[in-house]
Protein backbone atom coordinates (compact mmCIF):
# COMPACT_ATOMS: atom_id res chain seq x y z
CA UNK A 1 0.00 0.00 0.00
CA UNK A 2 2.98 2.39 0.94
CA UNK A 3 4.86 1.14 -1.78
CA UNK A 4 1.47 2.38 -4.41
CA UNK A 5 1.40 5.40 -2.86
CA UNK A 6 5.53 6.58 -3.66
CA UNK A 7 4.63 5.60 -7.06
CA UNK A 8 1.75 7.52 -7.87
CA UNK A 9 3.75 10.39 -6.22
CA UNK A 10 7.01 9.65 -8.53
CA UNK A 11 4.54 9.29 -11.88
CA UNK A 12 2.88 12.76 -10.59
CA UNK A 13 6.46 14.33 -10.54
CA UNK A 14 7.31 13.06 -14.06
CA UNK A 15 3.88 14.15 -15.26
CA UNK A 16 4.65 18.00 -13.47
CA UNK A 17 8.58 17.84 -15.39
CA UNK A 18 6.51 17.14 -18.77
CA UNK A 19 3.70 19.87 -18.56
CA UNK A 20 6.42 22.33 -17.23
CA UNK A 21 8.51 21.28 -20.16
CA UNK A 22 6.20 21.61 -22.45
CA UNK A 23 5.55 24.86 -21.34
CA UNK A 24 8.74 26.52 -21.40
CA UNK A 25 9.29 24.88 -24.76
CA UNK A 26 6.21 26.26 -26.12
CA UNK A 27 6.79 29.58 -24.58
CA UNK A 28 8.95 30.53 -27.09
CA UNK A 29 8.14 28.43 -30.18
CA UNK A 30 4.04 29.70 -29.63
CA UNK A 31 5.23 33.42 -30.55
CA UNK A 32 7.34 32.28 -33.69
CA UNK A 33 4.71 30.43 -34.81
CA UNK A 34 1.96 32.89 -34.40
CA UNK A 35 4.18 35.15 -36.59
CA UNK A 36 4.29 32.81 -38.93
CA UNK A 37 0.53 32.50 -39.27
CA UNK A 38 -0.52 35.76 -40.12
CA UNK A 39 2.28 36.16 -42.30
CA UNK A 40 0.88 33.38 -44.65
CA UNK A 41 -2.01 32.98 -46.66
CA UNK A 42 -5.15 32.92 -44.73
CA UNK A 43 -6.25 29.48 -43.50
CA UNK A 44 -9.73 29.47 -44.98
CA UNK A 45 -8.35 30.42 -48.47
CA UNK A 46 -5.11 28.65 -49.31
CA UNK A 47 -2.81 29.94 -51.58
CA UNK A 48 -3.44 27.85 -55.47
CA UNK A 49 -0.68 29.94 -57.84
CA UNK A 50 1.80 28.15 -59.17
CA UNK A 51 5.52 29.37 -59.07
CA UNK A 52 6.53 31.22 -61.58
CA UNK A 53 10.34 28.77 -61.16
CA UNK A 54 7.59 25.83 -60.85
CA UNK A 55 9.22 24.77 -64.53
CA UNK A 56 10.61 20.72 -65.29
CA UNK A 57 14.09 20.98 -66.79
CA UNK A 58 14.65 20.44 -70.59
CA UNK A 59 13.24 16.75 -71.53
CA UNK A 60 15.99 14.69 -72.96
CA UNK A 61 14.45 12.83 -76.24
CA UNK A 62 13.19 9.85 -74.41
CA UNK A 63 10.70 8.24 -77.08
CA UNK A 64 7.95 8.06 -74.64
CA UNK A 65 6.53 10.19 -71.39
CA UNK A 66 3.80 9.78 -69.53
CA UNK A 67 2.34 12.76 -68.13
CA UNK A 68 -0.70 12.55 -65.12
CA UNK A 69 -2.97 15.90 -65.12
CA UNK A 70 -5.61 15.49 -62.08
CA UNK A 71 -8.46 17.80 -62.75
CA UNK A 72 -8.95 19.39 -58.99
CA UNK A 73 -11.81 21.53 -57.99
CA UNK A 74 -10.50 23.66 -55.13
CA UNK A 75 -11.15 26.55 -52.84
CA UNK A 76 -8.16 29.38 -53.10
CA UNK A 77 -7.20 32.58 -52.72
CA UNK A 78 -8.05 35.19 -55.49
CA UNK A 79 -6.96 38.27 -53.69
CA UNK A 80 -6.25 39.22 -49.99
CA UNK A 81 -9.26 38.57 -48.10
CA UNK A 82 -11.00 37.18 -51.60
CA UNK A 83 -11.39 33.08 -51.71
CA UNK A 84 -12.83 31.69 -55.11
CA UNK A 85 -13.21 27.84 -55.99
CA UNK A 86 -11.15 27.44 -58.58
CA UNK A 87 -11.40 24.77 -61.15
CA UNK A 88 -7.41 23.31 -61.96
CA UNK A 89 -5.10 21.25 -63.39
CA UNK A 90 -2.80 19.76 -60.26
CA UNK A 91 -4.71 22.07 -57.76
CA UNK A 92 -2.76 24.94 -59.04
CA UNK A 93 -3.10 28.12 -61.45
CA UNK A 94 -1.85 28.15 -64.42
CA UNK A 95 -1.49 23.85 -64.31
CA UNK A 96 2.23 22.66 -64.60
CA UNK A 97 4.14 23.46 -67.78
CA UNK A 98 4.48 20.65 -69.94
CA UNK A 99 7.73 20.56 -71.44
CA UNK A 100 8.26 17.95 -74.45
CA UNK A 101 10.64 17.40 -76.96
CA UNK A 102 8.95 17.70 -80.59
CA UNK A 103 8.91 13.71 -81.73
CA UNK A 104 7.85 12.79 -78.42
CA UNK A 105 5.23 10.22 -77.42
CA UNK A 106 3.03 11.07 -75.03
CA UNK A 107 1.01 8.71 -72.88
CA UNK A 108 -1.77 11.33 -71.54
CA UNK A 109 -3.62 10.51 -67.95
CA UNK A 110 -6.55 12.58 -67.14
CA UNK A 111 -7.65 11.91 -63.61
CA UNK A 112 -11.05 13.48 -62.48
CA UNK A 113 -11.53 13.16 -58.56
CA UNK A 114 -14.46 11.65 -57.40
CA UNK A 115 -15.33 14.84 -55.08
CA UNK A 116 -15.74 17.11 -58.72
CA UNK A 117 -19.00 18.56 -59.71
CA UNK A 118 -17.80 18.49 -63.77
CA UNK A 119 -16.61 16.55 -65.86
CA UNK A 120 -12.86 17.86 -67.05
CA UNK A 121 -11.06 17.33 -70.16
CA UNK A 122 -7.81 18.78 -72.24
CA UNK A 123 -7.66 20.33 -75.30
CA UNK A 124 -3.94 21.57 -76.41
CA UNK A 125 -3.00 23.47 -79.22
CA UNK A 126 0.04 21.86 -79.25
CA UNK A 127 -2.16 18.36 -80.01
CA UNK A 128 -3.15 17.36 -83.43
CA UNK A 129 -6.16 15.71 -83.50
CA UNK A 130 -10.11 16.14 -82.85
CA UNK A 131 -10.50 18.83 -79.67
CA UNK A 132 -6.52 18.86 -79.21
CA UNK A 133 -7.51 15.95 -77.44
CA UNK A 134 -10.91 17.36 -76.00
CA UNK A 135 -13.01 14.14 -77.79
CA UNK A 136 -10.63 11.93 -76.13
CA UNK A 137 -10.43 12.80 -72.80
CA UNK A 138 -13.96 13.49 -71.14
CA UNK A 139 -13.33 12.23 -67.94
CA UNK A 140 -16.31 12.52 -65.54
CA UNK A 141 -15.90 12.31 -61.81
CA UNK A 142 -13.94 9.63 -60.45
CA UNK A 143 -12.86 8.13 -63.75
CA UNK A 144 -9.65 8.59 -65.69
CA UNK A 145 -8.64 8.57 -69.49
CA UNK A 146 -5.50 7.89 -70.98
CA UNK A 147 -4.77 9.14 -74.52
CA UNK A 148 -1.99 8.93 -76.43
CA UNK A 149 -0.19 11.55 -78.98
CA UNK A 150 2.75 12.43 -80.77
CA UNK A 151 4.32 15.84 -80.10
CA UNK A 152 4.58 16.63 -83.68
CA UNK A 153 4.98 20.49 -84.01
CA UNK A 154 7.38 22.77 -81.62
CA UNK A 155 5.93 25.67 -80.05
CA UNK A 156 4.84 27.55 -76.76
CA UNK A 157 1.08 25.60 -77.00
CA UNK A 158 -2.04 26.92 -74.26
CA UNK A 159 -3.38 24.25 -72.99
CA UNK A 160 -6.79 24.38 -71.34
CA UNK A 161 -9.96 22.11 -69.82
CA UNK A 162 -12.64 21.54 -73.28
CA UNK A 163 -15.53 20.47 -71.13
CA UNK A 164 -18.71 22.28 -72.36
CA UNK A 165 -19.24 25.29 -70.99
CA UNK A 166 -15.53 25.18 -71.97
CA UNK A 167 -15.01 29.12 -72.00
CA UNK A 168 -16.28 28.68 -68.25
CA UNK A 169 -14.03 25.78 -67.67
CA UNK A 170 -11.36 28.19 -68.71
CA UNK A 171 -12.41 31.29 -66.69
CA UNK A 172 -12.21 29.15 -63.79
CA UNK A 173 -8.61 28.61 -63.92
CA UNK A 174 -8.39 25.22 -66.06
CA UNK A 175 -5.38 26.33 -68.14
CA UNK A 176 -1.84 25.51 -68.50
CA UNK A 177 1.13 25.59 -70.97
CA UNK A 178 2.96 23.00 -73.49
CA UNK A 179 6.34 23.63 -74.21
CA UNK A 180 7.07 21.25 -77.24
CA UNK A 181 11.16 22.29 -77.86
CA UNK A 182 12.36 22.52 -81.23
CA UNK A 183 15.11 19.40 -82.36
CA UNK A 184 18.08 19.92 -80.03
CA UNK A 185 16.29 21.65 -77.51
CA UNK A 186 16.29 25.08 -76.74
CA UNK A 187 19.71 27.50 -75.66
CA UNK A 188 20.47 27.52 -72.39
CA UNK A 189 19.67 30.89 -69.91
CA UNK A 190 20.22 31.46 -66.67
CA UNK A 191 16.71 32.10 -65.52
CA UNK A 192 13.37 30.21 -66.89
CA UNK A 193 9.65 31.57 -65.37
CA UNK A 194 5.95 30.79 -66.39
CA UNK A 195 3.79 33.41 -66.43
CA UNK A 196 0.26 32.46 -67.48
CA UNK A 197 -2.82 35.53 -67.62
CA UNK A 198 -6.39 34.83 -66.91
CA UNK A 199 -9.95 36.96 -66.02
CA UNK A 200 -11.92 36.00 -63.43
CA UNK A 201 -15.55 37.01 -63.28
CA UNK A 202 -16.64 37.64 -59.69
CA UNK A 203 -20.13 38.46 -58.13
CA UNK A 204 -18.73 41.36 -55.69
CA UNK A 205 -16.51 43.94 -57.64
CA UNK A 206 -12.33 44.03 -57.57
CA UNK A 207 -11.55 43.53 -53.77
CA UNK A 208 -14.93 42.33 -52.25
CA UNK A 209 -13.94 40.70 -48.94
CA UNK A 210 -15.04 37.38 -48.49
CA UNK A 211 -16.13 34.19 -51.24
CA UNK A 212 -16.73 34.86 -54.26
CA UNK A 213 -18.69 32.82 -57.16
CA UNK A 214 -18.37 32.89 -61.01
CA UNK A 215 -20.35 35.80 -62.06
CA UNK A 216 -21.62 34.23 -66.13
CA UNK A 217 -23.09 37.24 -67.00
CA UNK A 218 -19.86 39.48 -66.77
CA UNK A 219 -18.13 36.62 -68.38
CA UNK A 220 -20.33 36.62 -71.28
CA UNK A 221 -20.04 40.41 -71.20
CA UNK A 222 -16.69 40.47 -71.17
CA UNK A 223 -15.96 42.66 -67.90
CA UNK A 224 -13.73 40.63 -66.09
CA UNK A 225 -13.16 41.66 -62.20
CA UNK A 226 -9.70 40.27 -62.22
CA UNK A 227 -7.03 39.78 -64.77
CA UNK A 228 -4.47 37.96 -62.59
CA UNK A 229 -1.02 36.35 -63.77
CA UNK A 230 -0.90 33.21 -61.96
CA UNK A 231 -3.80 33.28 -60.41
CA UNK A 232 -4.21 35.47 -57.78
CA UNK A 233 -3.42 39.14 -57.25
CA UNK A 234 -0.41 39.73 -56.08
CA UNK A 235 1.09 35.84 -56.83
CA UNK A 236 4.14 37.72 -58.31
CA UNK A 237 4.95 40.71 -56.51
CA UNK A 238 6.24 40.89 -52.92
CA UNK A 239 7.56 37.65 -51.72
CA UNK A 240 6.29 36.50 -55.02
CA UNK A 241 8.70 38.83 -56.94
CA UNK A 242 10.76 37.00 -59.76
CA UNK A 243 14.21 37.09 -58.22
CA UNK A 244 17.23 37.04 -61.23
CA UNK A 245 20.74 38.85 -61.24
CA UNK A 246 22.43 41.56 -62.88
CA UNK A 247 24.38 39.85 -65.86
CA UNK A 248 21.53 37.63 -65.97
CA UNK A 249 19.44 36.29 -69.58
CA UNK A 250 15.64 35.91 -68.67
CA UNK A 251 13.29 34.00 -70.42
CA UNK A 252 9.41 33.97 -69.78
CA UNK A 253 7.14 31.42 -70.65
CA UNK A 254 3.97 33.42 -70.78
CA UNK A 255 0.44 32.25 -71.58
CA UNK A 256 -2.79 33.95 -71.97
CA UNK A 257 -6.01 31.77 -71.25
CA UNK A 258 -7.86 34.78 -71.33
CA UNK A 259 -10.44 33.87 -71.99
CA UNK A 260 -11.60 37.18 -73.56
CA UNK A 261 -8.77 39.84 -73.10
CA UNK A 262 -6.05 40.00 -75.48
CA UNK A 263 -2.88 40.79 -73.59
CA UNK A 264 -0.11 43.72 -74.69
CA UNK A 265 3.11 41.69 -72.51
CA UNK A 266 5.33 44.88 -71.94
CA UNK A 267 8.43 44.85 -69.30
CA UNK A 268 8.70 48.16 -67.96
CA UNK A 269 12.68 49.25 -67.59
CA UNK A 270 13.18 46.06 -69.85
CA UNK A 271 13.81 45.72 -73.24
CA UNK A 272 13.44 42.18 -75.13
CA UNK A 273 16.06 41.38 -76.94
CA UNK A 274 14.07 38.43 -78.59
CA UNK A 275 10.52 37.70 -78.95
CA UNK A 276 9.36 33.96 -80.13
CA UNK A 277 5.43 35.80 -81.16
CA UNK A 278 2.45 33.85 -80.88
CA UNK A 279 4.91 30.65 -79.35
CA UNK A 280 6.43 30.04 -82.79
CA UNK A 281 10.26 28.93 -81.88
CA UNK A 282 11.19 28.17 -84.99
CA UNK A 283 10.26 31.43 -86.43
CA UNK A 284 13.01 34.43 -86.25
CA UNK A 285 12.39 36.16 -83.28
CA UNK A 286 11.46 39.96 -83.40
CA UNK A 287 14.78 41.71 -81.81
CA UNK A 288 14.58 44.30 -79.40
CA UNK A 289 10.96 44.39 -79.10
CA UNK A 290 9.07 46.94 -75.87
CA UNK A 291 5.49 45.39 -76.25
CA UNK A 292 3.98 41.56 -77.50
CA UNK A 293 0.45 41.16 -78.46
CA UNK A 294 -0.98 37.68 -76.75
CA UNK A 295 -3.52 37.11 -78.09
CA UNK A 296 -6.29 34.99 -75.53
CA UNK A 297 -5.61 31.21 -76.50
CA UNK A 298 -2.07 32.42 -77.68
CA UNK A 299 1.36 32.40 -76.17
CA UNK A 300 4.88 34.79 -76.32
CA UNK A 301 8.61 32.96 -75.58
CA UNK A 302 10.30 36.12 -74.12
CA UNK A 303 14.08 36.96 -74.02
CA UNK A 304 15.97 39.41 -72.00
CA UNK A 305 19.30 40.54 -70.15
CA UNK A 306 18.99 42.16 -66.59
CA UNK A 307 21.36 45.04 -66.98
CA UNK A 308 20.06 46.83 -63.89
CA UNK A 309 19.81 46.57 -60.33
CA UNK A 310 16.03 47.47 -59.59
CA UNK A 311 12.52 46.32 -59.87
CA UNK A 312 11.24 45.55 -63.41
CA UNK A 313 7.35 45.34 -63.77
CA UNK A 314 5.47 42.72 -66.39
CA UNK A 315 2.28 44.27 -66.82
CA UNK A 316 0.01 43.92 -69.75
CA UNK A 317 0.25 47.18 -71.04
CA UNK A 318 -3.81 47.90 -71.01
CA UNK A 319 -2.37 49.49 -68.41
CA UNK A 320 -5.67 49.74 -66.07
CA UNK A 321 -5.66 45.77 -65.85
CA UNK A 322 -2.82 46.67 -63.14
CA UNK A 323 -6.18 47.71 -61.33
CA UNK A 324 -7.30 44.28 -61.44
CA UNK A 325 -4.36 42.45 -60.45
CA UNK A 326 -2.31 42.41 -63.77
CA UNK A 327 1.45 43.11 -62.39
CA UNK A 328 4.46 41.24 -61.39
CA UNK A 329 7.61 42.26 -60.75
CA UNK A 330 11.23 41.40 -61.74
CA UNK A 331 13.59 41.84 -58.66
CA UNK A 332 16.88 42.55 -60.12
CA UNK A 333 20.06 42.34 -57.49
CA UNK A 334 23.59 43.24 -58.57
CA UNK A 335 25.97 45.62 -59.04
CA UNK A 336 24.95 49.31 -60.46
CA UNK A 337 25.77 49.95 -64.27
CA UNK A 338 25.97 53.79 -64.75
CA UNK A 339 26.54 53.48 -68.03
CA UNK A 340 23.28 52.64 -68.82
CA UNK A 341 21.30 54.36 -66.45
CA UNK A 342 22.45 56.76 -63.79
CA UNK A 343 20.69 59.08 -61.09
CA UNK A 344 22.53 62.80 -60.73
CA UNK A 345 19.99 63.45 -58.14
CA UNK A 346 22.21 64.35 -55.48
CA UNK A 347 25.04 65.31 -57.35
CA UNK A 348 26.74 62.22 -55.96
CA UNK A 349 26.37 59.72 -58.98
CA UNK A 350 24.62 56.88 -59.22
CA UNK A 351 22.14 56.19 -56.66
CA UNK A 352 19.92 53.05 -56.60
CA UNK A 353 16.86 55.38 -55.41
CA UNK A 354 14.45 57.46 -57.69
CA UNK A 355 11.96 57.42 -60.18
CA UNK A 356 9.69 54.75 -60.70
CA UNK A 357 10.84 50.98 -60.89
CA UNK A 358 14.86 50.87 -60.10
CA UNK A 359 14.29 50.09 -56.44
CA UNK A 360 14.67 46.80 -54.70
CA UNK A 361 15.47 46.06 -50.58
CA UNK A 362 18.42 44.08 -51.95
CA UNK A 363 20.61 46.65 -53.76
CA UNK A 364 19.46 49.08 -50.74
CA UNK A 365 20.33 46.90 -48.26
CA UNK A 366 23.59 46.39 -50.22
CA UNK A 367 24.37 49.85 -50.56
CA UNK A 368 23.62 51.46 -47.46
CA UNK A 369 27.13 51.90 -45.77
CA UNK A 370 28.94 50.91 -48.49
CA UNK A 371 28.53 52.81 -52.01
CA UNK A 372 27.52 55.82 -50.25
CA UNK A 373 28.10 57.97 -47.35
CA UNK A 374 24.15 58.40 -46.58
CA UNK A 375 21.74 55.50 -45.04
CA UNK A 376 19.13 54.54 -47.05
CA UNK A 377 16.01 52.57 -45.89
CA UNK A 378 13.35 50.94 -48.43
CA UNK A 379 9.88 50.35 -46.71
CA UNK A 380 7.37 48.30 -48.57
CA UNK A 381 3.50 48.84 -49.50
CA UNK A 382 2.04 45.42 -49.94
CA UNK A 383 -1.42 44.53 -49.11
CA UNK A 384 -2.45 47.34 -48.08
CA UNK A 385 -0.10 48.03 -45.40
CA UNK A 386 3.33 49.59 -44.20
CA UNK A 387 6.47 47.07 -44.21
CA UNK A 388 7.58 47.40 -42.03
CA UNK A 389 5.13 49.66 -40.15
CA UNK A 390 7.65 51.16 -37.93
CA UNK A 391 11.18 51.88 -38.14
CA UNK A 392 14.01 53.89 -36.60
CA UNK A 393 16.31 55.45 -38.50
CA UNK A 394 19.11 58.40 -38.09
CA UNK A 395 19.06 61.39 -39.35
CA UNK A 396 19.93 62.15 -42.84
CA UNK A 397 18.72 58.79 -43.76
CA UNK A 398 16.69 58.85 -47.58
CA UNK A 399 13.54 56.50 -46.63
CA UNK A 400 12.62 55.16 -50.05
CA UNK A 401 8.08 53.29 -49.93
CA UNK A 402 8.10 50.36 -53.05
CA UNK A 403 4.66 49.92 -53.95
CA UNK A 404 4.52 46.45 -54.54
CA UNK A 405 0.37 46.41 -54.39
CA UNK A 406 -1.83 46.31 -57.89
CA UNK A 407 -3.08 49.74 -56.16
CA UNK A 408 -1.74 53.17 -55.72
CA UNK A 409 -1.20 54.79 -52.26
CA UNK A 410 0.35 57.66 -50.68
CA UNK A 411 2.80 58.53 -47.74
CA UNK A 412 1.54 61.16 -46.03
CA UNK A 413 2.47 62.97 -42.87
CA UNK A 414 0.39 62.82 -40.34
CA UNK A 415 -2.88 60.77 -38.28
CA UNK A 416 -5.60 60.14 -40.87
CA UNK A 417 -7.67 60.86 -37.61
CA UNK A 418 -6.97 64.24 -37.59
CA UNK A 419 -5.29 65.01 -40.69
CA UNK A 420 -3.22 68.08 -41.46
CA UNK A 421 -3.90 70.79 -44.00
CA UNK A 422 -1.54 69.79 -46.92
CA UNK A 423 0.74 72.96 -46.75
CA UNK A 424 1.89 71.52 -42.80
CA UNK A 425 2.60 67.80 -43.86
CA UNK A 426 6.40 67.76 -43.21
CA UNK A 427 6.31 65.23 -46.02
CA UNK A 428 3.32 63.88 -48.63
CA UNK A 429 3.88 61.75 -51.88
CA UNK A 430 0.86 62.81 -52.81
CA UNK A 431 1.67 66.52 -53.92
CA UNK A 432 -1.05 67.93 -53.15
CA UNK A 433 0.19 71.32 -51.11
CA UNK A 434 1.45 72.02 -54.80
CA UNK A 435 -1.29 70.57 -57.30
CA UNK A 436 -3.63 70.22 -55.03
CA UNK A 437 -4.86 66.69 -56.46
CA UNK A 438 -3.82 63.57 -54.89
CA UNK A 439 -0.92 61.68 -56.87
CA UNK A 440 -0.48 57.96 -56.39
CA UNK A 441 2.78 56.21 -55.69
CA UNK A 442 1.58 53.37 -58.08
CA UNK A 443 2.07 50.10 -58.75
CA UNK A 444 5.84 49.38 -58.59
CA UNK A 445 6.96 52.83 -58.29
CA UNK A 446 8.76 54.04 -55.57
CA UNK A 447 9.22 57.48 -53.74
CA UNK A 448 11.96 58.56 -51.47
CA UNK A 449 12.19 60.85 -48.82
CA UNK A 450 15.34 62.08 -47.03
CA UNK A 451 14.85 62.92 -43.19
CA UNK A 452 17.16 66.09 -42.02
CA UNK A 453 15.84 66.84 -38.81
CA UNK A 454 14.86 64.39 -35.63
CA UNK A 455 11.79 63.30 -34.47
CA UNK A 456 8.98 60.72 -34.54
CA UNK A 457 6.57 61.35 -37.47
CA UNK A 458 3.45 59.41 -38.22
CA UNK A 459 2.33 58.76 -41.60
CA UNK A 460 -0.66 57.03 -43.88
CA UNK A 461 -2.22 56.93 -47.26
CA UNK A 462 -4.62 59.27 -48.12
CA UNK A 463 -6.14 56.96 -50.35
CA UNK A 464 -6.67 53.76 -47.47
CA UNK A 465 -6.44 55.78 -44.20
CA UNK A 466 -6.66 52.37 -42.23
CA UNK A 467 -2.83 52.03 -43.68
CA UNK A 468 -0.31 53.75 -41.05
CA UNK A 469 3.44 54.04 -40.28
CA UNK A 470 6.01 55.92 -37.81
CA UNK A 471 9.48 56.95 -38.09
CA UNK A 472 11.81 57.85 -35.58
CA UNK A 473 14.46 59.82 -37.15
CA UNK A 474 17.58 59.57 -34.09
CA UNK A 475 19.89 62.20 -33.63
CA UNK A 476 22.77 59.79 -33.55
CA UNK A 477 24.00 57.95 -36.71
CA UNK A 478 23.68 54.19 -35.01
CA UNK A 479 20.92 52.47 -35.99
CA UNK A 480 20.41 48.80 -36.73
CA UNK A 481 17.11 49.29 -38.50
CA UNK A 482 18.13 49.23 -41.80
CA UNK A 483 18.54 45.67 -41.60
CA UNK A 484 15.69 44.92 -40.02
CA UNK A 485 13.77 46.74 -42.38
CA UNK A 486 13.49 44.12 -44.43
CA UNK A 487 12.04 41.50 -42.08
CA UNK A 488 8.31 40.31 -43.53
CA UNK A 489 6.07 41.21 -40.70
CA UNK A 490 2.66 42.91 -40.26
CA UNK A 491 0.47 42.73 -37.38
CA UNK A 492 2.86 40.22 -34.86
CA UNK A 493 5.91 43.23 -34.63
CA UNK A 494 5.60 43.26 -31.00
CA UNK A 495 5.73 39.42 -30.50
CA UNK A 496 8.66 39.37 -32.93
CA UNK A 497 10.57 41.71 -31.43
CA UNK A 498 14.14 40.57 -29.71
CA UNK A 499 12.10 42.22 -26.62
CA UNK A 500 9.24 40.13 -26.91
CA UNK A 501 11.54 36.84 -27.35
CA UNK A 502 13.64 37.47 -24.14
CA UNK A 503 10.52 37.73 -21.99
CA UNK A 504 9.05 34.49 -23.06
CA UNK A 505 12.63 32.89 -22.59
CA UNK A 506 12.84 34.51 -19.54
CA UNK A 507 9.92 32.65 -18.16
CA UNK A 508 11.21 28.88 -19.68
CA UNK A 509 14.23 29.81 -17.83
CA UNK A 510 12.91 30.26 -14.88
CA UNK A 511 10.37 27.07 -14.89
CA UNK A 512 13.42 25.39 -16.18
CA UNK A 513 15.25 26.78 -12.54
CA UNK A 514 12.05 25.46 -10.55
CA UNK A 515 12.65 21.91 -12.06
CA UNK A 516 15.97 21.37 -10.97
CA UNK A 517 15.32 22.37 -7.93
CA UNK A 518 12.62 19.64 -7.39
CA UNK A 519 14.82 17.14 -9.09
CA UNK A 520 17.99 18.07 -6.87
CA UNK A 521 15.19 17.52 -3.68
CA UNK A 522 15.87 14.77 -1.91
CA UNK A 523 13.64 11.82 -1.51
CU1 LIG B 1 -13.02 21.50 -66.83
Amino acid sequence: MWARKVLDRRELKVAFIVLLLAISVLSVILPRSLVWADTGQPAYAPNRSLSPTDIPSAPSPADRVVITLITEEKLGQLAPGVSYDFWTFNGTVPGPLIRLRVGQVVEMHIINPPNSTMTHSIDSHGILGQGGGGAYSQTAPGNESIFQFTAMNPGLFLYHCATPDIPTHIANGMYGLMLVEPQGGLPKVDDEFYVVQGEFYTTGPYGQQGFQTFSYQKAQAETPDYVVFNGRVGALTGNGTMRVKVGDSVRVFFGNAGPNLDSSLHIIGGIMDRAYVDGSLESSPLIDVQTVLVPAGSAAMVEFTAQTPGVLTLVDHSLFRMHQGAVATFTVTGPSNPAIILSNRNGTGPAPVTGTTNVTSETQTASSGTQSSTNSTVVMIENFAYNPADITVPVGTTVTWVNEDAVGHTVTEGDPNSPKPANLRVFDSSGEALTGKVALIGPGQSWSYTFTTAGTYEYYCIVHPYMIGQITVTPASASNSSQSAYVNLTNFTALESDSGIVALSAIGVVILAGLMIILAKPK
